[in-house]
């Protein structure tokens, strides 16, 4: 049925898909412009077959009733529904390469919190499994601003939670149980009898799920398959509103996993996942692992697992991700690059073969077993790596740095200021960044400076304006850059990191490396004047 509508302003999609605040999402027609524009945008929904599914958060099960009622309207053959609406995002993509789907609808605003006065999101993943590239997300925000009408079926809701197929009109409904094809495909990547038989020697771990949507896939696959004790897997059930945290796994918000991590009877492993299930975080014994140097050490040791040891043919890095995966890729002779803030951006090169390995400061790592970021596959290398070296995390990270040295590295995020304030800051640095190269700020000396811009070396397609690079004397590197994934104001990103080759004197701690750099960014960008303050939120 035709339903008349009329343009909704600033539904433009962002890093991952369109996030607002939920209130927004369930305001009338909203929901129904947005999908509208996605099925405009891919030539409509005649006679394909999609994937739905969510990360389980408030309003996802009324989301996905009127996304299976538009997908119906809309001419589409058959959509494939996680149980209770429920799937990862790593297991969507999965959903959509393994049953030749033409794409997929995935709701989460990912490691945003959940619930009426928190944040929604929707994304649409293309028919290899990855987000849409960013032709295709900037055809839905020129839809969207002009979009007069949508198609909406009438009728009952669907059962979500029985599996097994129906019909509604002309579309085949299909639900399946959300865990168990992706449970089959990590089986069919990792040695599973080598974790196994670790776990069975004692090894302890603590999985924190946040109540988000890992909390299922966790306890199936390291407690049940794997034989991890009961109660390894933590905040295992999905809640519509989190428990009320912020479901981002890092050291601030994995607040009760890092205080188990240092605790005289901390098990020997660590790790959490975020709302959908793509981020990871990996804590060793008193030990916390930055994204970018887990991204390095798996990189490293991904021979050891089954699926890769045949070798990887690249790494792909986002920018401001640490450069430690680079050095890892020099030693294997492998490709590297440094791309774009996304995981859309390494999707041709997964597609063409180049790279098997990637990951981002975001705490996201993943590889070309699907096209998105995955969590709990990131996990389970970890937990494949240790078995075969028979190390603690703390023992792998120094035999790690022993051998290619150490990127030390912070992010400092400064979140929810106001956005004219952000962008004028960024305005400023990026009037002056041609003239940087050679001039001083707080005794060091800045060698050079530019805008970082993207050719994407498979399909040419380019990027421009994604962040601001500044390297200092000694090696040392800042990136600034405005986050894509906020739902309100603006957050700056300012990424520090500095590298220290293995035969450097003394353990230092990252943030005494890292003091004079950062006093240097926050003076020359002036953020007292601009953002008020110097203080981060959050420091990972
Ligand atoms: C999303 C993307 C990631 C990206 C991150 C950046 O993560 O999927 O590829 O690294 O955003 O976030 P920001 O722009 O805030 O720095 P997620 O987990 O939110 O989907």
């Amino acid at each position: 049925m035709e339903h008349a509508t009329t343009p909704i302003a600033g539904q433009t999609p962002g890093t991952s898909g369109l996030r607002k605040k939920t209130r927004i999402f369930m305001a009338p027609h909203f929901l129904e412009n947005f999908t509208q524009s996605i099925f405009d945008a891919i030539g409509g929904g005649a006679g394909k077959r999609f994937v739905l599914g969510g990360d389980g958060r408030f309003f996802n099960a009324q989301a996905i009733q009127s996304i299976i009622a538009m997908a119906q309207a809309n001419g589409a053959a058959e959509v494939i529904i996680g149980r209770g609406g429920l799937l990862s995002t790593p297991a969507a993509s999965h959903l959509i390469r393994s049953r030749g789907a033409d794409g997929g609808f995935i709701l989460s605003a990912s490691h945003n919190p959940g619930g009426i006065e928190a944040d929604f999101g929707l994304k649409y993943n293309g028919a290899n499994g990855g987000p849409a590239p960013e032709a295709v997300t900037q055809k839905m925000a020129a839809t969207s601003a002009g979009l007069t009408r949508y198609y909406k079926a009438d009728g009952a809701d669907v059962d979500l939670d029985t599996i097994g197929t129906t019909t509604r009109g002309q579309m085949q409904i299909t639900v399946v149980d959300p865990v168990a094809d992706y449970a089959a495909l990590m089986e069919s990547l990792f040695d599973f009898d080598a974790i196994a038989a670790l776990f069975a020697g004692g090894f302890t771990m603590c999985f924190d799920a946040m109540h988000a949507v890992t909390g299922p896939y966790a306890h199936a696959i390291l407690e049940q398959r794997l034989g991890a004790r009961a109660g390894t897997v933590i905040n295992g059930t999905p809640l519509e509103d989190f428990g009320g945290g912020h479901p981002d796994p890092n050291p601030v918000w994995a607040h009760e996993l890092m205080a188990r991590m240092s605790s005289p009877d901390a098990p020997d492993f660590g790790a959490a996942s975020d709302g959908d299930g793509d981020r990871n975080m990996i804590v060793g014994r008193g030990a916390y692992v930055t994204p970018s140097d887990s991204l390095a050490v798996l990189a490293a040791g991904a021979h050891l697992a089954p699926a890769y040891a045949g070798g990887i043919a690249g790494i792909a890095r986002s920018m401001p991700t640490s450069a430690a995966a680079d050095r890892v890729a020099k030693a294997l002779g492998v490709e590297m690059f440094e791309t774009p803030t996304g995981w859309k951006f390494f999707g041709s090169l997964l597609d063409a073969g180049r790279v098997t390995i990637c990951g981002e400061e975001s705490a996201g790592t993943g590889s070309d077993h699907v096209r998105e970021k995955d969590g709990l596959w990131a996990v389970l290398l970890w937990l494949n790596i240790l078995a075969v070296r028979k190390l603690s995390v703390a023992e792998l990270m120094a035999d790690h740095w022993a051998r290619f040295g150490r990127d030390h590295y912070a992010r400092l995020d400064f979140e929810e200021v106001p956005s004219e304030a952000a962008h004028a800051m960024l305005a400023d640095l990026g009037a002056r960044i041609p003239t940087l190269a050679g001039t001083r700020v707080e005794g060091m000396q800045i060698t050079a400076a530019d805008v970082f811009a993207y050719t994407d070396p498979v399909d040419g397609a380019q990027s421009a304006n994604q962040g601001w690079r500044i390297w200092f004397e000694g090696g040392s590197r800042a990136v600034l850059r405005l986050s894509g994934t906020g739902t309100q104001g603006a957050t700056v990103r300012l990424y520090l990191e500095q590298y220290r080759p293995p035969d450097a004197a003394g353990s230092v701690e990252a943030a005494q490396v890292l003091a004079p750099l950062r006093a240097a960014v926050l003076a020359l960008c002036d953020f007292q004047k601009h953002l008020g303050r110097t203080t981060p939120d959050v420091t990972t």
